[in-house]
């Protein structure tokens, strides 16, 4: 007799029971009988993969209140976050290390039982009078030796519904699978709601990661960031377990490009949070590209493995788009816009006296009278934004125009590039290519970017390793040598760029009009990855000149293109010594590689004139 089944027998129906008893994995059974007792719901809800289950959730999201269902548009709902949850949170968020060991001193971390302690006082009988709800999940296409599987325990139906549009189904592999399958393990609970249905004791909120035990408590919160334990949370223990397995698990978008002459071509690009990964992948070429064509295959994460013919192959672990709203638009992206027709929850956006949605950036002219994100009335010119700057929609990728034939092969899509990017509104080139893998890895490992909304309290202006600071759960400095490493081992590694969408003028303008035009920088890359292109040696790197861009359909002076290429002597010295700063905090175990390219970086400017252009190398 399984006592796990039998304990929790008297919460399930007896339907709900039936599918608990077709799974054979006790740890299953465990973990939902151990998340049971700690928070003690009133029932629980076993959610299989069918139809019927599945709009189940939908529709409690919508009868308890955690969603609205949006009159104007059928099968779109709206979900709203507490003011102080309004991004991932990296205060609330640690890592649970025994006694006497640290991951990294870079890293928030908590002592593992005393933190256990702690997140389990916060869940004890949080659930009383709810329901919990369980999913089982798949990260990565089905049959593939990518994919991972979780199991979520949540009390919040907003969260499951998400998690619906944003994984595949796992109950069948769950089932099928014997008693041994490894699992990752979320248990979340929303906490104490106001009569809104918002999470409210935000002091109380704690994100643990334990990963000795491959599992992640989440409380007290419910932006997805926090609370939908597959999307950020699991990415953490993804980014230990390749480590340790010898691949790479990236926060990345995966794209194709398939132009008139070359093949098929995939990148992965690496972008801050809110720095432009779901534009990129969803890319729409503009005029003068006729017969190019730009699919997605993921837009935030990407598992990166070697394949036997020495190239990279990557799959996209998720099925949906957690995706920025503000910003928005069919002339920005008119992919995401047609993504959005069903199937959606937004999440802290503008409602239209009609019950519609807008967020700035959405229509020219906002609409003259709206209800903000936090409820209050708002009209043009109220000196507040209407909409959340990280207000975002939730939506199934296959529902996307653009997605790429192969974005659920089971083997991958084979790396040709990896794209680098910030947000620098000042020093940082338009676009440049690496010398080598060393340099290309040094470009990655330096990139920085200007504060964002995704995350609560960031500083002005950070370094993102990678775009991957907020998530590495180990010594950064071991991830540049994972890193390093993993490229040697390939005969072929990809090529790596440095783009930034984001200079601006003195006016405060952004002088590069991006979104589709960033195709024309994209097309040089697709050229210099099939040896085609031509580049000129900057202090920096590899440089484009402005003939070897195509122009055909924007009117774009070769000046202001060298301008927005420029590279300062005194600034590009002032980078490389702050370089030194970041380097600071790893230095136990950066690798060598690192320090003889700072030393190549000022060697290459100290010999470049006070402002390098590309115009005075003709
Ligand atoms: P996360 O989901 O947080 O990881 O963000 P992301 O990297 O996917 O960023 P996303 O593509 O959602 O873009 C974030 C914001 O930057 C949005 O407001 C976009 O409108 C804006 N953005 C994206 N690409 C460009 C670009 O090429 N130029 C300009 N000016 N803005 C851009
Ligand atoms: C990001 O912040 O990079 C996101 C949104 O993609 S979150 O799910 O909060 O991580
Ligand atoms: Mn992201």
């Amino acid at each position: 007799m399984n006592t796990y089944l039998e304990a929790l027998r008297p919460k399930l129906s007896e339907l709900d029971y039936e599918k608990l008893c077709a799974i054979t994995n006790f740890k299953v059974h465990e973990f939902i009988a151990k998340a049971s007792d700690l928070c003690n719901p009133e029932r629980i809800f076993i959610c299989s993969d069918s139809a019927e289950d599945i709009a189940y959730v939908r529709r409690q999201a919508i009868a308890t209140g955690e969603e609205k269902a949006i009159l104007t548009l059928p099968g779109h709902t709206v979900h709203f976050d507490g003011v102080y949850d309004q991004g991932r949170d990296r205060q609330a968020t640690k890592y649970l290390v025994p006694k006497g060991v640290s991951l990294s001193k870079a890293l928030n971390q908590i002592d593992r039982q005393e933190g256990l302690a702690e997140v389990k006082g916060l869940l004890r009988d949080l659930m009383t009078g709810r329901t919990m709800i369980t999913r089982f999940l798949s990260l990565g296409p089905s049959n593939s030796i990518f994919s991972i599987h979780g199991l979520q325990c949540t009390d919040s139906w907003y969260v499951a519904h998400s998690e619906d549009l944003l994984y595949r189904h796992g109950y069948e592999v769950f089932r099928q699978s014997g008693p041994d399958m490894e699992f990752l393990r979320v248990l979340h609970s929303a906490g104490k709601l106001n009569e809104n249905k918002t999470s409210i004791e935000h002091e109380k909120k704690r994100i643990y990661i334990d990963h000795m035990d491959n599992t992640i408590y989440s409380v007290n919160t419910q932006y997805a960031g926090n609370s939908v334990g597959f999307k950020k949370l699991a990415f953490r223990l993804a980014i230990r377990k390749a480590n340790s397995e010898g691949w790479l698990a990236e926060h990345m978008m995966l794209m194709g490009v398939h132009g008139t002459t070359s093949r098929k071509t995939y990148f992965a690009g690496a972008f801050p949070s809110a720095c432009g990964k779901t534009n990129f992948a969803m890319l729409v070429p503009p005029e003068g590209f006729k017969g190019w064509t730009v699919t997605t295959v993921g837009d935030d994460i990407a598992w990166i493995k070697p394949g036997k013919d020495g190239r990279f192959y990557a799959i996209n672990p998720e099925a949906g788009y957690f995706g920025v709203a503000p910003g928005t638009s069919y002339s920005t992206n008119a992919n995401a816009m047609d993504t959005l027709k069903a199937n959606v929850i937004f999440t802290n956006v503008a409602l239209t006296p009609e019950g519609d949605v807008w967020w700035e950036g959405m229509t020219k002219t906002p609409p003259a009278k709206l209800i903000d994100w936090q409820g209050k009335e708002w009209s043009p010119g109220c000196g507040r934004p209407a909409a959340h700057p990280n207000a975002r929609f939730t939506v199934p990728a296959s529902q996307c125009p653009s997605i790429d034939p192969d974005w659920e092969n089971p083997a991958g899509v084979p790396i040709s590039a990896f794209v680098f990017g910030g947000r620098m509104s000042k020093d940082m080139p338009l676009v440049y290519q690496a010398f080598n893998w060393a340099h290309g890895v040094y470009l990655a490992a330096t990139m920085g970017s200007e504060a964002t909304a995704a995350a609560i309290g960031q500083a002005a202006m950070r370094r993102d390793p990678m775009a991957m600071l907020p998530f590495c759960g180990y010594n950064m400095a071991d991830y540049f040598t994972h890193w390093l490493n993993v490229g040697r081992k390939v005969a072929n590694p990809p090529r790596i760029f440095r783009v930034n969408w984001f200079r601006k003028d003195e006016n405060g303008k952004f002088m590069w009009p991006g979104f589709g035009e960033n195709m024309r920088v994209l097309k040089w890359i697709v050229d210099r990855v099939h040896g085609r292109g031509f580049a000129i040696e900057s202090p920096v790197g590899w440089m484009p000149r402005f003939e070897d861009l195509e122009w055909k359909g924007l009117d774009f002076p070769a000046e202001r293109f060298y301008e927005l290429m420029a590279v300062g002597r005194d600034a590009g010295t002032a980078e490389a010594h702050s370089h030194e700063e970041l380097f600071d905090r790893f230095l136990d175990r950066l690798p060598k590689e690192f320090t003889f390219e700072r030393e190549l970086l000022r060697s290459r400017l100290w010999r470049s004139p006070a402002r390098w252009e590309l115009a005075h190398e003709e």
